[in-house]
């Protein structure tokens, strides 16, 4: 696997320095100051290869190039966010990169309720706590309809959450969920943020599918010409929510994506983070079933329980069988002939990272153990298939 880290820029609390000294190669990153849907430059994007290059780093993979919501609902100017679109794919393509990390969830990027739950061994974790989630969808945002959508059950377990809130968890919960988490573009008031559903009242999942096979019967043919790939990221959680359709959820969705554009470019980026939410979702044989086309892969793991709430865990530690995904990788590879980029997703605050500033999920600790546990993971599977009975390389 190519070890990758992803980067937010020069501003990210996580230098370059610490991040070569993981063991990384390549930089996922973004121009995040870029506003969705303008053109990304080649001048800009020059700029931000230059300062990897110059810590011995390479940007490899775009993590993302944000679809506009007017792409997502095709209203107001779509047509023209998707040109630009294609322009960006041709001018990253010019300065030599060609994986490009998109996602299609609609308003929301990846959704948690609480960024620093604290774990048994005293490192924080993202967590989500669906009697939390109701509770703001319930009795904070109000959103109309809600209660239609949740069992009487659900319904009493929210409101004895909302009741043991303070106004402080109100207003964390709150910005947990609408302010925007990293790698999200958008953040919002409560007011902008029902307008922002409210917008998709006519949307339902069979329209944002055909939304998005629009989309990418529009760019693919543009990343076939430049050698480029288009890997779409699952939806976290991998389910519908606050009344918003979600179509990239299991590998039925990407099934019926590839059946509509058959095109090589029309990729997915294997989150097993966010696959691994649902119990049927099985990563190693997704990763064995799309292999041709996976050109990125976030390895982390997650643990569910039977109330429906789930945490970001240990590597190991999880539901996410991590070694049946990393010897998957590792058989695709061998049948591909090449290296697939990975990177470690979110990891926990932890040692160092403790008490200090840093993009929630994306602190640097947590993620080097990860990283370093999965390099551990392929070294000894190729070892092992090399035969070597000292299992050295
Ligand atoms: C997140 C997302 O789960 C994740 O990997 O960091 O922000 C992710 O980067 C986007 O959904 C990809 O478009
Ligand atoms: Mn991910």
């Amino acid at each position: 696997m190519k070890q990758s880290f992803r980067w937010y820029g020069p501003n990210d609390p996580v230098s370059l320095d610490f991040i070569r000294q993981a063991g990384v190669t390549d930089i996922v990153t973004a121009l995040h100051h870029i506003p969705n849907g303008e053109v990304w430059t080649v001048e800009e994007i020059r700029k931000r290869q230059a300062q990897c290059e110059e810590k011995g780093l390479v940007w490899s993979v775009v993590e993302s190039v944000p679809v506009h919501e007017h792409i997502k609902t095709q209203e107001g100017e779509y047509l023209k966010y998707i040109e630009n679109y294609k322009q960006s794919i041709r001018n990253l393509a010019e300065c030599g990169i060609h994986v490009i990390t998109y996602n299609f969830m609609p308003v929301l990027d990846w959704t948690r309720t609480n960024l620093a739950w604290e774990t048994p061994d005293g490192s924080t974790a993202l967590r989500f706590e669906r009697a939390a989630f109701l509770a703001f969808d319930l009795f904070i945002l109000k959103r109309p309809g809600a209660e239609k959508e949740y069992s009487a059950g659900d319904i009493a377990k929210a409101k004895a959450r909302y009741e043991a809130m303070n106004e402080a968890e109100k207003q964390l919960i709150t910005r947990n969920m609408i302010a925007g988490l990293p790698g999200s573009e958008e953040s919002f008031t409560l007011d902008q943020f029902q307008k922002a559903l409210d917008r998709y009242k006519g949307i339902d999942a069979e329209k944002l599918r055909s939304n998005l096979i629009f989309f990418l019967q529009q760019v693919c043919p543009v990343c076939d010409e430049v050698g480029s790939r288009m890997v779409i990221h699952p939806d976290d959680p991998p389910y519908p929510i606050l009344g918003l359709p979600r179509i990239m959820s299991t590998a039925e969705d990407f099934r019926k994506l590839i059946a509509a554009v058959p095109n090589r470019s029309n990729g997915l980026n294997l989150c097993t983070g966010s696959f691994g939410v649902r119990a049927d979702n099985d990563c190693p044989a997704m990763m064995r079933e799309f292999g041709d086309r996976i050109d990125f892969v976030h390895i982390r793991s997650t643990k569910r329980d039977a109330e429906g709430n789930f945490y970001e865990a240990c590597l190991l530690e999880g539901d996410v069988p991590v070694y049946e995904m990393v010897k998957a990788v590792y058989d695709v590879q061998q049948k591909r002939g090449c290296s697939i980029y990975m990177r470690p997703d979110h990891g926990h605050q932890m040692c160092d990272d403790l008490g200090r500033q840093s993009n929630p999920g994306y602190s640097f600790y947590g993620r080097m153990r990860s990283l370093a546990e999965l390099r551990g993971i392929e070294y000894a599977i190729a070892a092992m298939a090399a035969g070597l009975p000292s299992g050295r390389l």
